[in-house]
Parts: C-alpha cells; structure tokens; sequence
C-alpha cells in the first residue's frame, strides 16, 4: 500500500469514528489513537525512514496536511457535541426571570383577635389599661373575692377545672382585677382580655376555652350612670352611630346591682331580624355595680369607693360580627377559614 493510501486509510477511519463520538472523551480517544505520540498517523511518519530520501519530502508533507485536515475535522466535531452539551444545558437549567414568584403563605389575624383588639382601642382610648395576667389561678382569687362561696353552684366542678383543691384555671379573668384593687389606690380604670375556662361540652355556642374581656372602674362617685355611658361609647365606637343599650336586671355574685346589657341589633337597626329573633336588641356583655363585700375583701373602702364593672364575651362578639354559625370554626385552626379575615 502507497504513502498515499495508507493517511487516506487513517483519514477515513477518522471520519467514521468521528460519526459515532458523542462526547468529548471519545474525542480525545480518536486523537489519542490516530494522532497521539503513539498513534498510527505518528507511526506512518516514524516509517519514512524506508523511503528513499527522494520520496521522503512529499510524504512528510502529505502526513503533516493530513494532521492538519484531521484536527480540524476533530476540532469541527469537537465544536458540534460542545453545541449540543449547551443546548440541553440550557433546556435542563431554564430559568424564567419573569415568571412570578410564589407568593410567600402570609397569615391573618384570628377573628377573636381582631375583636380584642378593636375592644382593646376602644377601652385604652377612654383612659382603660389592660392587664393580662395568669390563666392558673388560686381559689382564692377566681372565687373567694368575686363573693363566690364554698358550695356556689359556679364552683361546681362540672364548671370549673380544678388543679388542685386550691388551683384552678381562671373561669373569667376576675382575679387579674381583684390584684388590681388589691395593689393600687383608686381612680382604677382597667380591661383583662384573656383566654378563660369552663367545663362545658363543646357545640355551636360552647367551648371549655374561650376569650373574655373584662371592664372594672373604681372612684369616688361611681355609679350606674357611668356604666350606662362607658357602654354606650362602646357600643357607638364598635358598632356605629344609632346603637342603643338596653339593661335588664341580671344577678351576679361579684356585682349589686347586677345587669344584662342588650344593644341594638347591628344587622337591622332595631327593626327585627333573624340574627336578633325579631326582638330588634342583641345580648353583648353582663354588667354591673362591685358588690361592696368584693370592695372590702379586695382591701377598698366601700363607704368611700364604689365602682362599676362589666364582662364582654369575645367569641359572641366575633360570631355575630363575622356570621360565624358555629363556634367550633374558631379553634379548629382551618387556614381556608382564618384566611376569610384579612
Ligand atoms: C358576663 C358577665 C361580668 C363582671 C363580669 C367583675 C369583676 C370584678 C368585680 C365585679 Cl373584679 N365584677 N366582673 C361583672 C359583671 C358581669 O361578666 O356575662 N360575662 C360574659
């Protein structure tokens, strides 16, 4: 076989290998093979030696052509699988840059929430401080001081979870204003949001634990008169301009007199509805002038002092603001519920 044949032989072999290469190592193994120091293109060089020194110039530059016609033919391939590395990089690494961001999951305030906190404005914007305090109370302060006795149908134990037979979890948040009057000189002028207990079976309107807000006033010169235009500026600054308070002789323990204050109903003004069951007024909160005796036991001059308090229960406020049907909505934690107050 001529000089000739043998690098078109080489060349051809190049081509077919160069076909079935897919990446860069198989390459650099053609080149190894062909071109490489021990690669047969190399080898034909090396075998110039037996030829006459006539020939030796034209194959010398044969071989060196076809080296150079090779690395192009390589570098020619080399630059092809390169474009189709990149082009599946590019299809494997797509990123669109305008394409919106998933919007971060946010949360909402929870309705009971959203009720304190708008009482809690309501009362600090006539002069009230809140004070939160302890949901594990003694005895002592949940009842003794509210004028509830040993053996009162409150303390019954089907009410109220007891602890210990000296601790119990606070059935309204009371004992936080007993430690007021207890601590302070009056003028007193304070609210105690907070999360309450009693013993009921959970349905539609009760739950173990629910939110209560409790008012207390205590000055020279107190009276229901006062209560009555506390109220009012409450209910005017919640529900609007036009809402009444209706108050219905009630019995507390804690209070004498003691009352149930109705508002007008905010859903027809009055007129009668089926939120209201047509009787036009909505049952809000229970009220009334400190039982003396709580004076005296929580270290007040009664004969000096008298003072007006009342209690707001949060879910009741938040159900009829909301129309939630069903007081079980608020603690199930259910996000496509939540989600509605925003
Ligand atoms: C209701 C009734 C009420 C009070 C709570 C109170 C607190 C002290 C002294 C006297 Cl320290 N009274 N609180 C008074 C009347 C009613 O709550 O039905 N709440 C949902």
């Amino acid at each position: 076989m001529g000089m000739m044949e043998r690098i078109q032989e080489i060349r051809e072999r190049m081509i077919r290998q160069l076909d079935s290469a897919e990446n860069r190592q198989a390459l650099e193994d053609i080149r190894v093979s062909l071109l490489g120091k021990k690669g047969d293109l190399t080898a034909l060089l090396r075998s110039m030696g037996q030829l006459s020194p006539e020939e030796r110039p034209a194959a010398g530059q044969l071989i060196n052509e076809a080296r150079e016609h090779m690395t192009e033919l390589l570098e020619k391939r080399a630059a092809e699988i390169r474009a189709v590395e990149m082009a599946v990089a590019l299809k494997r690494e797509r990123l669109d840059v305008t394409e919106p961001a998933p919007l971060p999951r946010v949360g909402s305030e929870h309705p009971i929430h959203l009720v304190m906190n708008d009482l809690v404005e309501c009362f600090t914007g006539m002069g009230f401080e809140v004070l939160e305090g302890p949901e594990v109370e003694l005895d002592h302060y949940n009842f003794e001081l509210m004028n509830i006795p040993k053996n009162h149908p409150a303390r019954d134990a089907q009410d109220t979870f007891y602890v210990d037979d000296n601790i119990v979890l606070r059935t309204h948040t009371s004992p936080m204003q007993a430690r007021a009057m207890l601590t302070r000189r009056p003028p007193i002028r304070v609210i105690c949001p907070g999360r309450v207990y009693r013993a009921d079976e959970v349905d539609a309107t009760h739950s173990p634990v629910f939110h209560q807000m409790e008012g207390l006033v205590i000055d020279r010169d107190v009276n229901m008169a006062d209560l009555r235009g506390t109220l009012n500026a409450f209910a005017r600054k919640i529900y609007g301009e036009g809402i009444e308070t209706r108050f219905r002789p009630s019995f507390f323990p804690f209070t004498e007199p003691s009352t149930e204050v109705d508002l007008t109903c905010a859903a027809c003004h009055g007129s009668g509805c089926r939120i209201c069951k047509n009787t036009g007024w909505i049952e809000v909160l229970g009220a009334g002038m400190v039982n003396p005796r709580v004076l005296e036991m929580c270290g007040i001059d009664s004969s000096v002092y008298s003072g007006f308090a009342f209690g707001i229960g949060m879910e009741r406020i938040a159900m009829l603001r909301y129309g939630i049907s069903d007081m079980r909505l608020l603690y199930e934690g259910d996000a496509r519920f939540l989600g509605q107050f925003r």
